[in-house]
């Protein structure tokens, strides 16, 4: 439906047609970055699950190629779901995922490239005596799924976990193994919380506490500490923590126990859902993947016959300034789709005002923003301890002293659509500032049948730093990173008015007392979407 098509992105991954979800199985094998992802080849809602393919030099062209697995088995019937991964020390690869049976029992299956010559790794082979593993009996046979990427155990054993719930505690289960077809369980669990529910595609991987570059996930040494990320089925967000990892017990304990798996941090504040991360042995990184669901309604994504996005691939490092929490980047080749840019150097926007940024077209934009406070307005604004959060604020037109300010993004001219990305500033009872982060939807679209929902949350800003953001915006998805990618929000938009020539970028400060200072450089995106070759042409 041409109607619609202004939705689709220019530099996002997305297959053509039809429905997408989970990223899967993300690897670089022979100069290539291969991607797979839970696809419906028969239509834009969920059902039907089997594995796409894509291949990209850089994560940001891509060549889709044909189905890597279908549903073909009985241990796969229900769906080819999602998996990982392992790069073995001599270059094999192997892939672990979850089947559901034709009884819809969720077991794990082994698969391997069929020819592993092909960099293209098109043909897929599942191993003959699969399932290889069946759910243990303490759970139940519908929740145990998604295994990770596996990593080596001291005792030269591959060691993976499985997400999977106790009642209603979210658990990690762990197997290790030699060849990954025969699997032992090991004791106990890599982590239990209470409350948190199923647990899907658990992620567990090292950072470097010391260098920038990311590390294989088998690396476990006293320069790092661990990761752990789950899927949280009931609430729909990716939550980790931080933490030490116990090789001889299995077991990931978290730095801050208030801020536990499941109920602490959270990659991102918006629509995030279901990441995947991988190490970039090339590049000497760990990049993550995410899957962005749409939040439009079902019937209007069959009417335009497709849904969903994957986030730009991100960069992920631990933050050395805080030590509690990561830092998210958009992966560096993203920035070879910039082409011309406007630079604005402290631009004063005051109290109540809307400064507009003379850029044209403003649907594919790379944007770079920092914002100086008037000190004094800082210094008279009383103390309170009255929190602010996003969520349950009135977004961008509720006022503060020291804030609502940002920008004002995908709006129109008259601004009856809008999706402001704001920062808003509290000082506590102690003095301290706190800064929150948010994007707000409330007004993005004219339309009534899309989500109008108020993301964000707390961001750390440390002494002498400037209020800093960067903002990706691509036609119908906003991914915004504050202070470096401390704290991230993704945003699924639908404008009726603010598209094509129409879209426009706007500053705003909505603070009643302080004066802000902007500084801005905006880059126009090209799009990536332009294959530069066809796979039969390839093959
Ligand atoms: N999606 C897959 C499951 C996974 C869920 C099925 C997460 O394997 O738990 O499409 O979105």
């Amino acid at each position: 439906n041409h109607m619609l098509s202004w939705q689709r992105t220019a530099f996002h991954f997305q297959p053509k047609h039809n429905w997408m979800n989970d990223p899967n199985g993300p690897l670089y094998y022979k100069g290539r970055y291969h991607f797979f992802y839970q696809y419906n080849p028969n239509g834009a809602v969920w059902g039907d699950i089997v594995w796409g393919h894509a291949v990209s030099k850089d994560l940001v062209h891509w060549l889709h190629l044909p189905l890597a697995m279908v549903a073909d088995e009985w241990y796969d019937l229900n769906g080819v779901w999602t998996g990982s991964a392992t790069i073995l020390p001599n270059g094999e690869l192997v892939m672990l995922y979850t089947g559901a049976t034709n009884e819809s029992i969720q077991v794990q299956n082994l698969a391997y490239p069929a020819n592993t010559s092909d960099p293209l790794l098109v043909n897929w082979t599942k191993y003959s005596e699969n399932p290889v593993l069946f759910p243990p009996p303490e759970v139940n046979f519908i929740d145990f799924r998604d295994p990770t990427t596996a990593w080596l155990t001291s005792q030269g054993k591959w060691r993976i976990s499985i997400g999977s719930k106790i009642n209603e505690t979210g658990v990690a289960l762990v197997y290790d193994t030699k060849d990954f077809k025969t699997f032992e369980r090991v004791e106990g669990m890599l982590r239990r919380v209470q409350e948190t529910g199923m647990w899907e595609c658990v992620d567990f991987f090292p950072v470097s506490t010391k260098l920038d570059n990311g590390l294989d996930t088998s690396v476990n040494d006293d320069g790092v500490k661990h990761v752990m990320k789950v899927s949280l089925d009931e609430e729909r967000h990716d939550y980790y923590a931080i933490g030490t990892y116990n090789e001889s017990i299995a077991d990931f304990v978290p730095d801050d126990i208030n801020k536990d798996v499941g109920i602490g941090l959270r990659y991102d504040y918006g629509v995030f859902y279901a990441s995947k991360t991988f190490y970039d042995q090339s590049k000497k990184r760990r990049v993550l993947w995410s899957w962005v669901a749409e939040s439009d309604s079902e019937y209007v994504d069959v009417e335009k016959g497709w849904a969903s996005l994957m986030g730009i691939p991100r960069t992920l490092v631990l933050d050395k300034k805080t030590g509690s929490n990561l830092l998210q980047w958009p992966v560096k080749e993203v920035e070879s789709l910039r082409t011309k840019s406007h630079k604005f150097e402290n631009l004063q926007v005051k109290p109540g005002s809307i400064v507009s940024l003379d850029i044209g077209t403003a649907t594919q934009l790379d944007i770079l923003a920092e914002f100086n406070i008037d000190e004094k307005a800082i210094n008279k604004t009383r103390e309170t301890n009255v929190e602010y959060n996003c969520e349950t604020s009135d977004g961008a037109r509720a006022r503060g002293a020291l804030g609502p300010f940002g920008l004002l993004v995908l709006a129109n001219d008259n601004l009856s659509e809008k999706t402001p990305i704001y920062f808003y500033i509290v000082k506590g009872r102690d003095g301290n500032l706190k800064t929150s982060f948010c994007s707000d939807q409330s007004r993005s679209s004219l339309a009534t049948d899309v989500s109008k929902k108020i993301f964000g949350s707390l961001v750390p800003v440390l002494q002498d730093e400037k209020l800093s953001l960067r903002i990706l915006v691509d036609h119908s998805i906003i991914e915004s990173f504050a202070q470096g990618g401390r704290t991230c929000v993704t945003s699924r938009v639908y404008p009726t008015k603010a598209i094509y020539r129409k879209a426009r970028l706007f500053l705003f400060n909505n603070a009643t007392e302080a004066t802000v200072y902007a500084s801005l450089e905006v880059w126009h995106m090209k799009s990536a979407s332009k294959k530069p070759f066809h796979y039969d042409q390839m093959s």
